[in-house]
């Protein structure tokens, strides 16, 4: 039996990401959202996790946090799954394109937190922060253009078929759709093959009829 810690849907996207997976995968499991930075947030998420930190995963009387080891721990469970590319050179890139969202992109999480609600304009940064947020933006983009390019034939995810790197990307789809990102062709088309998933439409539907609103000083950067 897996069940599936969150946080608030509209903000959260560590959340997003294992839980667009998992439904993707098409695993069943039950989800319980605790929402953040609030009084009481952090005594209900050390309940369930020694990090205090959404998304954690208990599958049966194991607990498993942090999004890498969740993942990690799902691929492990269901190998029948598609969770990475089949082709090993797709796959190679794939585990490194999803490790860098992992382990980078600060200044992109700083400036544009997640909102499913969003639609506005980044404005009002310095301009070596500015900079910084124009370099992570072109990065992603060009993750996004290799992955398409080389591997995307066989669908409209980045390797074709939807994988973990399209989950650890997802909350990026988010904020480029929120921050009136300028895309171009490849870009707008991998960002509405994203956002027309129904897993994200519900996340989003879900995400939107939330109650708590968020300072973006919170620190969801994810
Ligand atoms: N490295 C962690 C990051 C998890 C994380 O920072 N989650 C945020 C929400 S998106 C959180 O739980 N914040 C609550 C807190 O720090 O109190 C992962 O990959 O899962």
């Amino acid at each position: 039996m897996l069940t599936l810690i969150i946080g608030n849907k509209n903000y959260s996207s560590w959340s997003l990401r294992p839980w667009l997976a998992m439904k993707q995968m098409g695993l069943e499991f039950d989800e319980i959202r605790i929402p953040l930075y609030l009084p009481s947030s952090k005594p209900d998420l050390l309940r369930y996790s020694p990090a205090g930190k959404v998304p954690t995963l208990l599958d049966g009387d194991l607990t498993v946090w942090d999004t890498a080891a969740i993942l990690g721990h799902l691929a492990e469970c269901f190998p029948e799954k598609p969770w990475w590319p089949e082709d090993k050179a797709a796959r190679a890139m794939a585990r490194s394109a999803s490790a860098e969202m992992h382990s980078s992109f600060v200044p992109l999480r700083t400036h544009m937190p997640m909102s499913c609600k969003a639609d506005k304009r980044v404005s009002g940064l310095a301009a070596t922060e500015q900079r910084a947020l124009d370099a992570d933006i072109a990065r992603v983009k060009q993750i996004w253009r290799s992955a398409r390019q080389q591997f995307g034939e066989g669908g409209d995810c980045l390797f074709g078929q939807f994988s973990i790197a399209d989950a650890m990307y997802a909350p990026v789809v988010w904020r480029f759709k929120g921050y009136n990102v300028e895309l171009d062709g490849l870009e707008q088309a991998y960002v509405d093959a994203m956002l027309a998933l129904p897993a994200m439409q519900d996340w989003a539907k879900a995400g939107l009829a939330e109650v708590e609103q968020m300072a973006e000083t919170d620190g969801l950067y994810g």
